[in-house]
C-alpha cells in the first residue's frame, strides 16, 4: 500500500503535478524555482511526464514478461518519432490538467511545448511509418518493440542560402539532453566487425578476431492511447569496447591512441540522409550489422530467459524487417543458432524462416540495396560464408523447381555475379523471410509481377501480400488539429477516446455533410488552421500570407520521382497566364497560395536545383504587382514532423503527383485527407485507395497509368519528340525560365535538360493533363459549399488509414501475436 501512494499516474491531480513540475525544477535540473524560462519550464514537465510513463512502462514490462506471449519486433533503421511531450500529454489523457497544472505556475503549455526539439531520426516516410506503428502497437496493447539506432546526429537541418540552394547544418538533437530515453548501461552487447572465419564441421565456424565494439541500449517508452500499456523502443548507442589504447598515449601518438574509440563511435554518429536510394558507404553497412547484431543478441536473451527450448524460437518471436535495411538479421540469426546454440543448419533455417517478415517500401532500382561481396567479406566473413550457403541450397532447389533453367537462377541468385559480385539484399530478404508485403494494393502488385516475380513463381504467390500503410490518428487528427477533433467529438456524440480507436466512425460525419450549420463550423476550424499556418509564416519568416487565398500544399522529400518539378512548372504556367490576362480577367481568377517543402539529399544534385528554382521563382511572382493577389508561394525550409503538424490541417488541396508506379505507397496524402485536405494526384500508391474509399468525384486525378509508363520511356529513349511539339505550353514555360525571367536561365539548364531530354519521369507526357485538374481544381474551389461538403466526406472516409487498422493486420496475418491488457 506505501508503494502504491508512491506512484503517480493514475490519479494525477492538477497540485501533485504542479509539485512534480517543481520538484524537478529543484532537484533534478538544480534550478531555482523562481528563475525558470521555458525551456527550463519544458524540462521540468517533461520530466514530470516521464515518471507517469516510467510507471506504466515498468508495469507493461513486468506483466508482459510474466506472461511470456509471443512477442514482436520491428526492426527499422529510422524512427522519425517527432516531439513527444504533447503526445504523451494526449495519450496519458493529462493534457488539460497539465494545462491548468502549467498555467498555475504561470506558464503556458502551448509554449512549453514548442520547446521541444523534434526526434528527426528518419528521412521521410518510412521512418515516419515506424513511429506511427509504434503508437498504433502501444495502443492496441500488442507487445510489439521497435530497435533501432540512437543516432547522435539526426536528419540536417536545412537552410535556404541567399541565392536560393539547399545548405545543410548538423542537427545535434540529444545537445540539450533528451528526456524521453533511458539509458540502460546494464544491458550492452559486444559486437564483432571483420577478423577472420574458420569453418568447422557440420556447417559450423568460429570467428575471431577483428574490432569488438559495444552496443549500449537506450529505451525511449512508447505509451498507447488511453491504455496503461507502455511499449519500448530501444536504441543502440555504439561505444568502444576498452578506452584508448594506453600504448600509443604513453608514446605520444595521441591520434593512434584514440582512433579506434573513434572508429567505435562513428558508428551511431550519423543517420544517412538519404531516402528511396541505396547508400554504398561501409559505415552504412557498419551500421546495418552493429544494430541487427546487437537488436538479435536482446532477442536471443529475452527468448533464452523464458525457459523455451531453441525450436519453439519462431513461436515466441516474430521479426520484421523494414525494408531491406535490417537483412543482415538473417544470416546473423543463422550465426547464432549454428555457431552458438549448436542447432544444426537445417533446423536453423527452418526456424529463422519461421521468424522473419519483410516489407518492402520500393520499387525504383535506385533503392534496392546490394552490397560488394568483398566489402562484405572484409567486413563479415562468417556472415559471407552463410550467405554463399544459404545460396547453394536455394539455388539447387530451383534448379529442381526449373531444371536447366540458368537465367532463372541467375536472376533469383542472392550473388550477382560481375566483378565485383555483389549481395542483393531484397532476394536475401526474401528467401530468409515467411512472407514478404508491399505497403499499398498497387504496389505490392508491382512487387508481385516486377522485383520479385520470380520468387512468387518459385514460392506461389500466397507468401508475397499487402498491408497498406497507414497513420496515427492521434497525432495526425488529435494532436496537429484540436479544433477540428472537437468538432467531430461533438457532431459525432460519442467520446474522443472511441473514435480515435476506432477510425471507422469517422463515417458518422456523412449524415451531416449538407448540413449548412456543421458545413460552417467546418469551414471555420479550415480557416482557422489558415491563419495558425500564416501567422507561424510571418513570425518564422517575416512574410505575409493571403488566408483568403486557397492553400495548395506539396510537402515531402525532394525528388524527382515525386515530381516537384511538375507543381513548379505549372506554377510558373499559372503566373504566365495570369500575366496575359487583363486585370478584369484577374479578378476572376481564384487566389492560390503555394507551399512547399521538403530536404534533397545533400548530394542529390537535381533535387537540390529544384528547390533553388522554387525559391526563386517565389520571389519573383511574391514580388509582382500584377499578380501577386492572385498567386504566390512558399518555400518553406528544414520541412519537420513538427512543421508538418501545422502544414497538414491547413491545407485545403495537396499534391501527391508522382509518376504512375513510382510512389509506393505515400502516407501524408493519408494524413491531408484526413484533416479535410482535398488530393490532387496521379493514379499511384495509396491515392488509389484513398479515392475507392472517398469516392472519386472527391478527389482530382490525372496522369497516365501504370502500364503505360513503361511504354512511354521507351518511346522518350528510342523515338523522342522535341517538347515543342509534344506539349508547347510546358515548352513555354521552359524557355521563360531558361531565359532568366527567374534569375540566371543558364543554373538551371541541367534540371530543364531531364524533362527536355530524356523525361524518364513522364513531365512532358502528364503536363496537360496536370494543368486540366487544376482547373477543375479552381472550378471545384469556387463552389464554397461543395467544396466543404467534398472536405468534410473526405475525412469521413479516411477510417481504412488509420495505422491501428495496418497494424492489426500484421499482428494477426502475420506475426500471430496476441494483445495484452495491462491490468
Ligand atoms: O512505406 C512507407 C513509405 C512509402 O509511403 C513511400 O511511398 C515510399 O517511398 C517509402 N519508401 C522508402 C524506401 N526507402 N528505402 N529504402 O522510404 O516508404
Amino acid at each position: 500500500k506505501t508503494w502504491k501512494e508512491g506512484i503517480r499516474g493514475v490519479d494525477s491531480d492538477v497540485p501533485s503535478i504542479t509539485k512534480s513540475i517543481v520538484n524537478h525544477v529543484q532537484t533534478s535540473l538544480a534550478r531555482q524555482a523562481y528563475n525558470v524560462d521555458n525551456v527550463g519550464a519544458y524540462q521540468a514537465v517533461a520530466l514530470s511526464v516521464r515518471d507517469d510513463l516510467i510507471a506504466n512502462w515498468n508495469e507493461t514490462q513486468l506483466y508482459t514478461t510474466n506472461k511470456t506471449p509471443k512477442r514482436a519486433y520491428y526492426l527499422s533503421l529510422e524512427f522519425l518519432m517527432g516531439r513527444t511531450l504533447d503526445n504523451a500529454l494526449l495519450n496519458l489523457g493529462l493534457k488539460q490538467k497539465y494545462n491548468e497544472g502549467v498555467e498555475k505556475l504561470g506558464f503556458n503549455l502551448e509554449d512549453i511545448v514548442d520547446c521541444e526539439r523534434d526526434a528527426a531520426l528518419g528521412n521521410g516516410g518510412l521512418g515516419r511509418l515506424a513511429a506511427c506503428y509504434l503508437d498504433s502497437s502501444a495502443t492496441q496493447e500488442l507487445p510489439v518493440w521497435g530497435y533501432g539506432l540512437r543516432y547522435k546526429y539526426g536528419i540536417f537541418q536545412q537552410l535556404i542560402a541567399p541565392d536560393g540552394s539547399q545548405l545543410e547544418a548538423p542537427d545535434p538533437w540529444l545537445n540539450n539532453q533528451n528526456p524521453w530515453e533511458l539509458p540502460r548501461l546494464d544491458v550492452t552487447i559486444e559486437v564483432r566487425f571483420y577478423g577472420h572465419a574458420e569453418r568447422l564441421d557440420k556447417g559450423k565456424a568460429i570467428w575471431s578476431g577483428g574490432q569488438e565494439v559495444l552496443a549500449v541500449a537506450y529505451d525511449v517508452m512508447i505509451p498507447g492511447y488511453h491504455t496503461k500499456n507502455t511499449n519500448n523502443l530501444r536504441l543502440w548507442e555504439s561505444k568502444p569496447k576498452r578506452g584508448f589504447d594506453l600504448d600509443s598515449f604513453n608514446a605520444g601518438d595521441y591520434d593512434r591512441a584514440v582512433a579506434s574509440s573513434t572508429s567505435a563511435e562513428n558508428i551511431t554518429s550519423v543517420l544517412y540522409p538519404n531516402d528511396n536510394t541505396y547508400i554504398g558507404k561501409e559505415l552504412r553497412l557498419k551500421q546495418q550489422y552493429f544494430w541487427t547484431a546487437a537488436s538479435l543478441s536482446d532477442i536471443m536473451r529475452r527468448f533464452k530467459n523464458t525457459g523455451k527450448n531453441i525450436s519453439e524460437f519462431p513461436d515466441f518471436v516474430a521479426i520484421q524487417l523494414n525494408d531491406t535495411h535490417p537483412t543482415l538479421a538473417v544470416p546473423e540469426l543463422m550465426r547464432l543458432l549454428v555457431d552458438e546454440e549448436d542447432v544444426p543448419w537445417d533446423k536453423a533455417w527452418k526456424i529463422v524462416t519461421n521468424t522473419f517478415f519483410f516489407t518492402n517500401h520500393t520499387v525504383l532500382p535506385e533503392a534496392l540495396e546490394k552490397w560488394p561481396v568483398p566489402l562484405m567479406q572484409n567486413l563479415l566473413p562468417r556472415h559471407m560464408q552463410i550467405i554463399f550457403d544459404i545460396n547453394l541450397q536455394f539455388l539447387q532447389s530451383v534448379e529442381r523447381k526449373f531444371p536447366g533453367d540458368r537465367d532463372r537462377l541467375a536472376r533469383m541468385s542472392i550473388i550477382q555475379e560481375g566483378t565485383p559480385q555483389y549481395v542483393r539484399m531484397a532476394n536475401l530478404a526474401c528467401i530468409g523471410s515467411r512472407k514478404v508485403n508491399g505497403v499499398a494494393e498497387l504496389h505490392s502488385e508491382l512487387v508481385r509481377t516486377t522485383i520479385m516475380k520470380d520468387f512468387v513463381d518459385y514460392y506461389g504467390v500466397s507468401k508475397f501480400q499487402n498491408v497498406t500503410n497507414g497513420i496515427t490518428p492521434r497525432r495526425w487528427l488529435d494532436q496537429c488539429n484540436p479544433l477540428l477533433s472537437d468538432l467531430i467529438t461533438e457532431t459525432l456524440k460519442i467520446k474522443k477516446e472511441v473514435w480515435l480507436r476506432d477510425l471507422y466512425k469517422l463515417e458518422g460525419l456523412l449524415k451531416f455533410a449538407d448540413d449548412p450549420t456543421f458545413q460552417k463550423k467546418w469551414a471555420a476550424v479550415k480557416q482557422s488552421n489558415k491563419e495558425r499556418l500564416a501567422h507561424h509564416v510571418e513570425t518564422q519568416f517575416g512574410i505575409k500570407v493571403n488566408t483568403s487565398a486557397m492553400f495548395d500544399v506539396q510537402v515531402k522529400r525532394l525528388h524527382e520521382y515525386k515530381r516537384q518539378t511538375l507543381n513548379i512548372l505549372g506554377v510558373v504556367h499559372r503566373y504566365l497566364t495570369l500575366k496575359a490576362m487583363s486585370p478584369a480577367e484577374r479578378k476572376k481568377v481564384n487566389p492560390r497560395v503555394v507551399f512547399f517543402a521538403g530536404k534533397a539529399a545533400p548530394g542529390y544534385y537535381i533535387a537540390k536545383l529544384t528547390i533553388k528554382l522554387i525559391v526563386n521563382v517565389a520571389r519573383v511572382i511574391n514580388e509582382d504587382p500584377d499578380t501577386k493577389e492572385y498567386l504566390s508561394m512558399f518555400f518553406l525550409p528544414d520541412y519537420s514532423v513538427s512543421l508538418a503538424e501545422i502544414l497538414i490541417p491547413a491545407s485545403e488541396v495537396s499534391q501527391h503527383i508522382s509518376t504512375a508506379g513510382t510512389e509506393a505507397s505515400g502516407t501524408s496524402n493519408m494524413k491531408f485527407c484526413l484533416n479535410g485536405g482535398l488530393l490532387l494526384g496521379t493514379v499511384d500508391g495509396a491515392n488509389i485507395e484513398i479515392a475507392e474509399e472517398v469516392g472519386e468525384s472527391n478527389v482530382f486525378f490525372f496522369g497516365h497509368l501504370t502500364p503505360a509508363v513503361e511504354e512511354l520511356r521507351y518511346k522518350h529513349t528510342y523515338h523522342p519528340v522535341p517538347v515543342e511539339e509534344k506539349c508547347p505550353p510546358l515548352a513555354k514555360v521552359l524557355n521563360e525560365i531558361s531565359s532568366g525571367r527567374f534569375g540566371d536561365g543558364s543554373v538551371y539548364e541541367p534540371l530543364l535538360n531531364t524533362i527536355r531530354q530524356v523525361d524518364y519521369y513522364l513531365v512532358t507526357e502528364d503536363f496537360d493533363s496536370y494543368i486540366r485538374a487544376l482547373e477543375m481544381v479552381d472550378t471545384a474551389y469556387q463552389d464554397r459549399n461543395g467544396w466543404i461538403k467534398k472536405s468534410i466526406c473526405t475525412t469521413a472516409k479516411m477510417g481504412k488509414f488509420s495505422s491501428d487498422r495496418a497494424i492489426m493486420n500484421y499482428a494477426e496475418e502475420y506475426w500471430n501475436i496476441e494483445q495484452i491488457k495491462v491490468p
